[in-house]
């Protein structure tokens, strides 16, 4: 027993992980800033959704979220007090070049912002992991000239932008992540429409947008603006800074419902191939530069081409797998072969079960609709992912609600024991440890989404996501420790390798 925490079914993975092993949490700007309008920070698109009535669950905006602009200094001593030896937080594009555009000039009071954190960061021993875009696109470059639907445009602006970054931060951050999540952006802002900058097909809810081009497009512009700020880092920047760059991808495990059935097989490759090869088949795969075949088949021409040298640019251009994953879903085919594919599916044509043909359930029920705890889905991604790629994987997002926590402050103890949120992380992180135990998968980071309870997007404070509550009626947002931080920490110690 350590600290009330029992680690003797993982005594066998006792030090299974590198010694220099990077844990910690990952966090977001929208999610967590606050300062929306202070001191010279231009709006992102998700300021405009904030503030345009209907758009979020419980009508909420990020003005305020948990105040981590003015707070940080308090945030950075919760952490170490967690024992993390990493960070992974977003830059918000809009606080640094308010207008967004490569001829807009910088704010240097947001530089400053960042700049101390980074500072305050590795005085703690903290080692700051960057990510340059985490879904605010500047305001006024979805005005402008409607953003990654220009491709030309928005490249320019998108390496300006990084290049600034680069060069007021590179000195002490090693490690950046140009996006978070490209697949996801593309699809809930494009797609469903539920995201910033609200685009869809869904004429009742959305003016604008073609869910059956637009994700795409927007894709592809990730991608070749991604492969764009990668060649700048490598040419003019990695030589004296000698840090790492990549690009993080979601991607959640996808089980046949029955596996006996070839259709429902297929459809478990396709949901992969949909959801994670879109990104990682043109970044890590090898042979011809192109998206998965199984998605050119279902799209034809509204799926974009690449260049030639879109294809040198793309091909190669992240040093790491970055992992973002949460859960696992049965699927199914949902249009049987011969009849036409709905234009708007973005999928792969699924249907999506909780339970298998044998009723088993793909896992406990977290306060998340999408979100079941399902290690055993954790455990094969690592595999399908290891073996498709061999790249080395980061995981930069992993991490649970739980039910009950929606109280008012001050919290029992009871509510602060979250021991679902304690059993994912096992859970979780045990199939992590074990992967590199047993099978050598070259595992080197591990972030927990996350850091505290925040402004989950279009659900606003209705999910709680951290490993500290938040009371978000406070003033001052105040931060009660959820006993997983506790966990987390204990469950390290025991799984890093001694120095
Ligand atoms: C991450 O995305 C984000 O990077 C992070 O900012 C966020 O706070 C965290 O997840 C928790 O949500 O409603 O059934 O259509 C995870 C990928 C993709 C998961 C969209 C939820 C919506 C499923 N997300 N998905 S559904």
């Amino acid at each position: 027993m350590v600290n009330g925490f029992d680690f003797a079914l993982e005594a066998e993975l006792k030090g299974a992980l590198r010694k220099d092993f990077l844990w910690g949490y990952a966090t977001a700007a929208p999610q967590i800033e606050g300062a929306w309008n202070i001191d010279g920070k231009g709006p992102s698109t998700w300021d405009v959704l904030a503030h345009t009535p209907g758009r979020v669950l419980d009508n909420s905006t990020g003005d305020d979220a948990c105040r981590s602009y003015d707070f940080f200094k308090e945030d950075v001593k919760l952490m170490k007090s967690y024992g993390v030896n990493a960070y992974r937080f977003s830059l918000s594009w809009s606080r640094i070049i308010p207008l967004g555009s490569a001829s807009d000039p910088v704010n240097e009071a947001g530089l400053a912002f960042y700049s101390d954190l980074i500072d305050e960061l590795l005085a703690a021993g903290i080692t700051p992991f960057l990510t340059l875009f985490h879904w605010d696109v500047p305001a006024a470059l979805e005005e402008r000239y409607k953003s990654m639907l220009n491709q030309d445009k928005f490249v320019k602006d998108f390496v300006r932008y990084a290049r600034v970054c680069f060069e007021r931060f590179g000195d002490r951050v090693k490690h950046w992540i140009t996006y978070n999540e490209p697949g996801v952006y593309a699809l809930a802002g494009y797609a469903g429409g539920a995201h910033a900058p609200n685009r869809s097909s869904d004429r009742e809810k959305y003016d604008e947008g073609d869910t059956s081009t637009e994700p795409w497009i927007v894709g592809h512009t990730q991608l070749v603006s991604h492969g764009h700020v990668v060649k700048v880092y490598r040419d003019e920047f990695q030589p004296k800074q000698g840090g790492t760059i990549g690009i993080t991808l979601s991607g959640n495990w996808s089980e046949p419902w029955d596996v006996e059935d070839e259709s429902d097989r297929a459809a478990a490759q396709r949901a992969l191939e949909f959801e994670i090869a879109w990104f990682a088949d043109p970044v890590h795969g090898i042979g011809e530069v192109d998206y998965p075949a199984c998605m050119r088949e279902q799209l034809g021409d509204r799926l974009p081409t690449f260049t030639d040298n879109e294809k040198k640019l793309v091909r190669g251009s992240s040093d790491f797998y970055g992992m973002n994953t949460y859960t696992a879903f049965f699927v199914r085919t949902a249009v049987p072969p011969g009849s036409p594919i709905p234009p708007e599916d973005h999928k792969g044509n699924l249907l999506w079960f909780d339970e298998n043909k044998q009723g088993v359930s793909r896992g406990a029920e977290s306060d998340t609709e999408w979100l079941r705890t399902s290690p055993w889905g954790f455990a094969k991604l690592l595999r399908w992912i290891w073996s498709r790629y061999h790249k080395p994987i980061f995981v930069t997002e992993n991490g649970t609600t739980t039910k009950g926590e929606h109280v008012s402050a001050p919290p029992r103890e009871d509510v602060l024991n979250d021991t679902h949120r304690i059993e994912f992380y096992r859970s979780y992180v045990g199939e992590l440890a074990k992967a590199v135990k047993e099978e050598g998968i070259d595992i080197r980071s591990y972030f927990g989404w996350t850091l505290m309870d925040n402004w989950e997007w279009a659900k606003g404070y209705t999910d709680r996501f951290g490993v500290t509550w938040i009371d978000f009626e406070s003033p001052e947002k105040t931060r009660y420790p959820k006993r997983s931080a506790a966990f987390n920490r204990q469950y390290f110690k025991h799984l890093i390798a001694e120095a």
